[in-house]
């Protein structure tokens, strides 16, 4: 029996009217004018092995290795496992540092700067594909997920002629956190009319709807998703609604895998994530998904706020409703 798969701790219907695998669409690469088309048409596009293995392997490499010096991965057993651990640092490191060192570590450039991932982007942007300066590699721990959302009201204050990467750095089945995507959801007018024009920081918007069902009955199609392999890259518009299953892997294993947004060359890229210095949701916080659930309250699901040592305030401010990993 396929394991279950969840999203927010509620299980999807894995009926094939609701649920489906997504097409791999490496063959239009040397058709860019269909290519692009396919993209519009279906808001997402997914290349099977697009990346080098090795290349994305090196990248996991050096995440988990990192990981493994704030103890979320236990080097008791092989790195490349990812199994998590005590996290016996996370209290006393500088996390600003930390997530500083990951984002720019050279194996992981080398996957999100790859020539054939700008290459691939710049066909379906119709133009020269640049790397917005912040990304957002992740680990995410046994349990953990994401809720549903477009990245459109989070990305989209200036240009819109952007799109985002999502990238497994290893093998990800579905039920060990796998991205979804919701097909049809791109074209949906409720979405375009509401969601899609609000601006996520003005608006506070929080993870819509948890219910799998619900959302998708609303919004779209059929949820999509895959087993991912090292080198496979799914892009996805800013209109396309997705989320990430709940990581139920064997072994206690976490997911590792990264997104990352590009846009057009000439447009204006939203200032939120381009530039320097940036203060991304305002304050002192870090980029340092999971650790808890508040539905994305005040973005706590993924932001954290640090002490000016750059030391993680657990308690995060305002989680009024929250769940925190460390006090359930
Ligand atoms: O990897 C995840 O858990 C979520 C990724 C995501 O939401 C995104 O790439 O926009």
């Amino acid at each position: 029996m396929d394991p279950l798969l969840t999203t927010g701790g509620l299980p999807l219907d894995t009926s094939p009217e609701r649920f489906g695998q997504l097409d791999d669409v490496s063959e239009l690469l040397d058709r860019p004018g269909a290519l692009a088309s396919e993209f519009e048409r279906r808001g997402h596009a997914f290349f099977r092995g697009l990346l080098p293995a090795d290349t994305v392997l090196a990248a996991r490499q050096e995440l988990l290795s990192k990981y493994a010096v704030l103890g979320e991965i236990d080097d008791r057993w092989p790195i490349m496992d990812g199994v998590a651990g005590d996290r016996g640092g996370l209290g006393t490191a500088n996390l600003r540092a930390f997530t500083e060192s990951v984002r720019t570590g050279a194996n992981y450039e080398a996957v999100i700067l790859h020539e054939r991932l700008l290459d691939t982007t710049g066909i379906l942007l119709g133009a020269e594909s640049v790397p917005f300066s912040f990304r957002w590699p992740r680990l995410v721990r046994p349990g953990e997920g994401c809720g549903f959302h477009c990245d459109g009201p989070y990305m989209s204050r200036a240009t819109t002629r952007h799109l985002s990467c999502w990238i497994p750095l290893g093998r990800i089945e579905p039920h060990e956190g796998g991205l979804v995507v919701l097909d049809g959801s791109h074209r949906n007018e409720r979405l375009a009319e509401g969601y899609l024009t609000k601006d996520a920081d003005i608006d506070g918007l929080e993870w819509l709807d948890a219910d799998p069902e619900l959302v998708r009955s609303k919004y779209g199609e059929r949820w999509l998703t895959t087993t991912y392999e090292p080198g496979d890259v799914l892009v996805f518009s800013m209109s396309t609604l997705h989320g990430a299953f709940d990581n139920r892997a064997t072994g206690d294993r976490c997911r590792l895998s990264t997104d990352s947004r590009y846009y057009a060359l000439g447009e204006t890229p939203d200032p939120r994530w381009n530039g320097e210095d940036l203060a991304p949701h305002g304050g002192e916080r870090v980029f340092y998904p999971g650790l808890g659930s508040w539905a994305n309250a005040d973005f706590q699901d993924e932001w954290k706020y640090v002490d000016e040592r750059g030391r993680l305030v657990l308690d995060v401010r305002d989680a009024s409703n929250g769940t925190p990993a460390n006090e359930s």
